[in-house]
């Protein structure tokens, strides 16, 4: 398997707005990321990925773009991303952008002008339609709420929008559109930028004609379910690629809803010319369902752990893994996986991050940050929350109570509350009103208290990494075979990672019971080479592998023999 170093990093997604404050607006800022590149930089992370910092109205927090070679106002100023990239490179840390190119915002220039007349020269840079029999052209639904089509009176006709109407989707099939995209690429990456995580990428091609789809929620069919994995896909990314990606050292990741590892393989096939990897949604997707994130019910372990080991088995050798949990559209692991506490965090980190593939962190999962004790609609900022309550309420299609549950744990806004930095006013994020409130448990849950702490999630993460970046394990690691073990276990993920020489077990107790285990399984010579080894990594008490062993409740371990 080709060595690289996209595959030997770890990235840690950056949320700017809530990252950390500098100039006490109650918005976190590009100055107040360069403020704490020297704790990144001590976690063991070497690539950052920013979440979209170009100039937006923020209808969806930056993913509707007004301008893309300029930076947001509150966020700072061009200089002021030139001072972060100037320094994050100053210590070996990595700079990922997000390119949002399926869309952009309505008060885009393009925009602005498409939508100006029938005749405009850009108006087929965005996609217009028809009204059929009088109303909208087909019955597709935004993932925001709403139909996917918004009439424009002065032109006479809709356009398509698979988020908020502020996000008019762009017109793949336009060259015209695909070369502004391939330069606004090059214009960042000649700044330096080491890569792209691309938005809803597998989105960009539509299908030849529109047409109805399954009524989902309410009266409407997802947009995203008709769009995604369209027949022009891999010729747009193998012409992005050609034309911009092959002429630079840099790294990709594609966000592509419904895709399987065959697709997968597809889009992120080490011979495909396309990307390098790609962020997958069915495991994701295991405690809700494809079509609805808010028909929540209890995330299946052993479901999960086989989707996760089908991942790595498929893509193994083929392609790369994504390893994540966390970001900034799920709400936070430790409360969706865990029980909220220290160790369920240091858990969940040894069964995810042991696995072949890059891992990408979020904000604040290295703290054992948590879900927010939200109650009333009132509470939230997202629009994607906001328009599923009033979506599914209005259309009398779900309880306003039982609801409310749904959205309370699985809302974005859970993973976008202020970073928590200390126990000083507002978890020392801003000294102004912070525009999310701060989780009310950041005197106990805060990088300051956790540094000081040797046992601190924050300090067994800084031990996770090191095993995986700096350690003689590393190749092991990184690019070891993966083999599930207690595949019907309930409770335990447990794999093997082997490279023909050495072979390495992680066994975690994923619950809140403890679990007696038998690796009967394991070849005798493996059993053999591990008895009575001491791992290499634990949040328990130590103990030496044994063919058959007790995990505690949260324990988890990691041994490696050879
Ligand atoms: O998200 C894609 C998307 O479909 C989201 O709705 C996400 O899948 C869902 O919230 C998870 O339950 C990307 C960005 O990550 C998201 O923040 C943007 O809102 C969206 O695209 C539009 O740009």
């Amino acid at each position: 398997m080709k060595k690289t170093w996209w595959k030997e990093s770890i990235v840690y997604e950056i949320y700017p707005r809530s990252f950390n404050d500098s100039d006490n607006d109650g918005v976190g800022d590009l100055r107040g990321i360069t403020e704490k590149l020297d704790y990144l930089k001590s976690l063991g992370v070497n690539v950052l990925w920013l979440a979209p910092v170009y100039a937006s109205p923020n209808d969806d927090n930056g993913y509707d773009i007004s301008d893309y070679r300029a930076i947001m106002p509150e966020f700072g100023t061009m200089a002021d991303f030139d001072c972060l990239l100037s320094e994050a490179h100053k210590r070996s840390l990595k700079v990922m952008m997000d390119l949002v190119v399926n869309h952009t915002s309505d008060e885009h220039a393009w925009f602005q002008e498409s939508r100006s007349s029938r005749d405009s020269l850009k108006r087929d840079y965005y996609i217009w339609r028809d009204p059929v029999d009088g109303h909208a052209p087909t019955n597709w639904g935004s993932a925001f709420g709403g139909s996917a089509w918004e009439w424009d009176e002065k032109t006479e006709q809709y356009y398509l929008h698979c988020f908020s109407k502020k996000q008019p989707d762009l017109n793949w099939d336009n060259p015209k559109v695909r070369e502004e995209v391939y330069s606004l690429m090059r214009f960042w990456l000649d700044k330096g930028i080491d890569g792209f995580r691309m938005d809803v990428i597998n989105m960009i091609s539509k299908p030849g004609t529109f047409t109805d789809g399954p009524a989902g929620t309410g009266q409407y069919c997802d947009a995203g379910y008709m769009v995604t994995n369209g027949p022009q896909l891999h010729a747009y990314l193998q012409e992005m690629n050609r034309e911009v990606l092959s002429r630079y050292d840099i790294m990709t990741v594609g966000e592509c809803g419904g895709t399987d590892p065959e697709g997968a393989r597809l889009i992120a096939g080490t011979d495909r010319g396309e990307l390098n990897m790609i962020f997958q949604f069915e495991h994701v997707n295991l405690d809700g369902n494809e079509t609805d994130k808010w028909a929540h019910k209890p995330m299946d372990l052993a479901l999960l752990k086989k989707n996760l080991a089908r991942w790595q088995e498929e893509l193994h050798g083929t392609a790369w893994n994504s390893i994540y949990f966390n970001n900034h559209d799920q709400p936070r692991a430790v409360s969706r996986l865990g029980d909220n506490t220290p160790q369920s965090a240091k858990a969940i980190a040894t069964a995810l991050y042991l696995m072949e593939g890059t891992p990408y962190l979020y904000q604040g999962e290295e703290l054992g940050m948590t879900n927010y004790p939200f109650r009333g609609i009132g509470d939230y900022h997202d629009i994607e929350s906001i328009g599923a309550y009033r979506q599914l309420t209005e259309s009398g299609l779900r309880e306003p109570e039982e609801l409310l549950d749904a959205i309370a744990y699985k809302s974005r806004d859970n993973a976008r509350t202020p970073m928590q930095w200390d126990k000083t006013a507002n978890a020392g994020f801003t000294g102004g009103t912070p525009w999310m409130p701060v989780n009310p448990n950041y005197p106990a849950v805060n990088a300051a208290s956790e540094e000081a702490d040797p046992d601190s999630v924050l300090n067994y993460y800084r031990k996770l990494l090191r095993l995986r970046t700096v350690s003689p394990y590393k190749d092991l690691l990184v690019y070891g075979s993966f083999r599930l073990l207690l595949a019907d276990d309930p409770a335990v993920f447990a794999y093997l990672r082997t490279d023909g020489d050495r072979t390495a077990l992680v066994a975690v107790n994923l619950s809140r019971e403890a679990r007696e285990l038998s690796f009967s399984e394991i070849p005798e010579e493996i059993i053999n080479g591990l008895s009575g080894a001491q791992p290499v990594l634990t949040n328990g008490g130590g103990q030496g592998f044994a063919e058959r062993m007790t995990l505690a409740p949260w324990e988890a371990a990691c041994w490696i023999a050879g």
